[in-house]
């Protein structure tokens, strides 16, 4: 069965009045600012990478800037997170610097992994990683799952501190893993307190999730066979991921069951910088680009007297001047020294 159409979705029924009453200005704004510091991040790393200055991979996460925005700014940095190869935003949203990401791509000394990682495998304290194997983070994320869960039945890592969650984010091309399917049924088993967040943007590279996926919505229909609570949000929309993901937050932190989310959205880049995108018609495109997540961010946000569109300008050119500054660090930055190839290397 191939499915043509698109799917219709029952979203998290979300107030958004009243994530804005709970959430304040102070906050939205910096969920704000964080979008747009993601926006101009790829822009110009995209724009470096055309330039030859980058090598090797680079996934944009343009147009799904909402989806991870809202989910740390529910459940705080303080879980543990790990996602796909599509990973610049995240490792932005837990505290890495432009600079140090920036360098990274650029493959050089002062880079988030000395210049060894690339765009794939960011990480920070709390980020397992940038994966670049589809699915690979799922059972890692599971794993973090149970260090919570350990560490609270041991009596002597009691009072240590602890997260509360493993978050794991996966595109859509992932969940016909069977790493996928593992996970979930032992996460279930054990009571493990994991989210399991699917970003479906539409597309495994050129595949359309119709053609890929046998079931829709997709958290809605493979929760229950694990005995699990689905549910989807609105990718496009940060006021209804934020309200879903602080939903689901509060709801494995009572329960300890993991949950299954799916969260609408659509990339506006091909799946990498290689790709053109050619399967998507231009009308597709803009289409999607209606719903550009910062716009519906920005009127939202102007509806309710919290940011003028001058403001919003203001905050764009301050994030592009970030962006501009973390290009100069990036190539001024040195190459790492070919005599420390082998350091850090575990294996034997
Ligand atoms: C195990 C494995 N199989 C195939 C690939 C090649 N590959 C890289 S990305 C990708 C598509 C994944 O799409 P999706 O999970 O929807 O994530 P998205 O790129 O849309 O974020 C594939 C097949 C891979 N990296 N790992």
């Amino acid at each position: 069965m191939k499915r043509q159409t698109p799917a219709k979705y029952n979203f998290f029924q979300a107030d958004t009045s009243a994530v804005i009453a709970n959430v304040g200005k102070d906050r939205l704004l910096h969920s704000l600012k964080a979008m747009l510091q993601i926006r101009n991040f790829e822009i110009r790393a995209e724009a470096a990478y055309l330039q030859g200055k980058i090598g090797g991979f680079f996934h944009s996460y343009m147009g799904q800037e909402a989806v991870q925005t809202a989910a740390v700014a529910a459940m705080g940095i303080d879980q543990w997170w790990a996602t796909s190869y599509r990973c610049h935003a995240l490792a932005l949203l837990l505290g890495c610097t432009p600079n140090e990401l920036m360098a990274e791509l650029f493959g050089r000394a002062t880079g988030n992994a000395l210049g060894r990682g690339g765009s794939m495998h960011f990480f920070t304290e709390r980020l397992l990683g940038g994966f670049g194997i589809v699915g690979g983070q799922v059972p890692i994320a599971t794993g973090a799952g149970f260090t919570i869960k350990y560490q609270k039945n041991v009596p002597e890592l009691q009072g240590k501190k602890n997260c509360d969650v493993a978050v794991c984010f996966l595109g859509d091309g992932a969940v016909a893993q069977g790493a996928f399917h593992e996970s979930l049924n032992i996460a279930a088993l054990w009571d493990l307190p994991c989210i399991y967040v699917i970003e479906n943007n539409q597309w495994g590279m050129g595949t359309h999730v119709g053609r890929a996926i046998s079931v829709e919505p997709i958290a809605e229909k493979k929760a229950p066979s694990f005995g699990m609570q689905g549910y989807t949000f609105d990718g496009m929309d940060f006021f209804n991921c934020y309200a879903g993901f602080e939903h689901v937050f509060n709801e494995v932190k009572k329960t300890s069951r993991p949950v299954l989310v799916e969260v609408v959205t659509e990339r506006f880049r091909g799946h990498s910088i290689s790709d053109p995108a050619l399967y998507r018609t231009k009308e597709q495109l803009q289409g999607c680009m209606e719903r550009d997540p910062l716009v519906i961010m920005l009127k939202t946000l102007a509806n309710a007297g919290i940011v003028t569109e001058e403001q919003y300008q203001a905050m764009d050119k301050e994030q592009k001047e970030h962006a501009m500054a973390s290009l100069k660090f990036a190539e001024d930055s040195p190459w790492p020294d070919p005599m420390t190839l082998e350091e850090d290397v575990f294996a034997p």
